[in-house]
């Protein structure tokens, strides 16, 4: 028989690297077998430390109820615990891109595979298996636009993210459940390969399988050291190339450590927060009580050192903070002792971080602080002059800046 080039992707002639086949999908899919476990798990917890059960404040996701089974109230410590979750989810989530990729490389050619279903039961796999690529690539692109393109998704990235993650999850499981078996087998076999993913007509080798691996593993590992400084902070961030650029110069000093949003981004000016003008409103179950930043001044001053660390997995090393404990906020309207929830709402008119809800866990902490002060210096303007949220172990989207008014109970 002479040897025409198939020229359709369906007829299994048409894929020629001789890298693919069992033994290759196999080693990739086992390492995202665990990172993608690790990455759904790290996104329900980070989910949960955003406190979105707490009315509809930190977050409008509807139904999140039914997905949200699991939602609980997240620790004030260790005080690194959100840093190093969302540092691992992001950093991990970014090390896994060259291996993805590689993965749907090497099944492809199972992609334009006649007749399209041969059973009911063929169908319904490939149907799972286009819920779990379409999944998996919107989970990955959605995260890294999120990251890169600093809030594309102005309030709908956790919907969009969170649904994503249960139907990607789902039809991952089913996946992993049906394939794990067969692909432990084919790492461990020496035999020659054999299956549709080998193909019958390979070119000459230019790379071996274990040169393949390793170039993919060799991809992982240079983004994942230019991604994890932003989540190592102090000196380290500088190696984070790959981290969002485009944000503001902390420049040096007390203050000068990583700023999210500008206050001349947030619309923030000197008329909203000058010493003489700026009033602190905070309400409680015995009324309202309206504090200048000199009478927070005279109210006990305490001290935290606690990290900013923020849901794209940037995060700050320890900042020492010093103001008014909230818990002494509360009780100062009525609430001594056991404090409740709070709503704190920034100066600030538009966008979604302008307010955020903190659970009674949170306003209880001893460390947890409406600071004035940071490293010793006055809070800049950029990090919320004249006074801002900072919380242990929270996100730091709950770490509110320039805040306005505390409203203590009855979310
Ligand atoms: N008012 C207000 N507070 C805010 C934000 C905001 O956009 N507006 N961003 C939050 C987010 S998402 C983070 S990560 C931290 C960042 O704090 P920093 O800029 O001081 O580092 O501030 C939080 N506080
Ligand atoms: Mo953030």
């Amino acid at each position: 028989m002479r040897d025409h080039p198939p020229r359709l992707p369906s007829s299994p002639g048409f894929w020629r690297s001789p890298l693919r086949g069992p033994w290759f999908t196999s080693v990739l899919g086992l390492v995202l077998l665990a990172g993608i476990t690790v990455l759904f798990l790290t996104g329900l917890v980070s989910y949960a430390a955003y406190n979105p059960d707490l009315s509809r404040v930190n977050d409008q996701t509807p139904d999140k109820g039914i997905l949200g089974f699991y939602l609980f109230a997240w620790p004030t410590g260790p005080v690194w615990l959100y840093r190093f979750t969302q540092g691992l989810h992001v950093t991990l989530g970014i090390t896994l891109i060259p291996v993805l990729l590689a993965k749907l490389w090497s099944v492809v050619p199972r992609l334009f595979a006649l007749p399209p279903a041969r059973s009911v039961a063929h169908a319904l796999e490939r149907i799972s298996l286009l819920l779990l690529v379409g999944g998996g690539l919107f989970e990955f692109t959605t995260g890294v636009l999120n990251i890169q393109l600093d809030y594309v998704f102005p309030g709908s990235f956790y919907p969009l993210h969170f649904y994503g993650a249960w139907v990607f999850f789902a039809a991952f499981t089913a996946h992993a459940v049906l394939k794990a078996p067969t692909a432990l087998r084919a790492v461990r076999r020496r035999r020659r390969e054999e299956g549709d993913l080998v193909s019958p007509r390979p070119e000459p080798p230019t790379v071996s399988r274990r040169g393949a691996l390793a170039l993919v593993g060799g991809g992982s590992l240079l983004l994942f050291l230019t991604t994890v400084g932003q989540s190592l902070g102090g000196p380290f961030r500088r190696t984070a190339l790959l981290a969002p650029h485009g944000a503001a110069d902390p420049g040096g000093g007390p203050n000068g450590f990583q700023i999210n949003k500008t206050a001349a981004y947030a619309g923030i000016t000197t008329a909203d927060t000058h010493r003489e003008g700026w009033r602190l409103i905070v309400t409680g179950r015995t009324g309202t009580v309206r504090l200048s930043r000199a009478e927070l001044l005279r109210l006990p001053q305490h001290s935290a050192s606690l990290p900013i660390a923020c849901v794209e997995g940037w995060s700050t090393a320890d900042q020492w903070w010093r103001g008014v404990r909230l818990s002494d906020l509360a009780a100062l309207v009525g609430h001594a002792g056991d404090p409740p929830d709070v709503l704190v709402e920034s100066l600030q008119r538009h966008g979604a971080f302008r307010r955020a809800a903190l659970r009674a866990n949170q306003v209880a902490d001893p460390r947890a602080l409406l600071a004035l002060y940071v490293n010793g210096e006055e809070l800049s303007p950029d990090h919320g002059y004249p006074a801002r949220i900072i919380v242990p172990a929270a996100p730091g989207v709950l770490n509110t800046k320039w805040v306005a008014r505390l409203t203590f109970g009855d979310l």
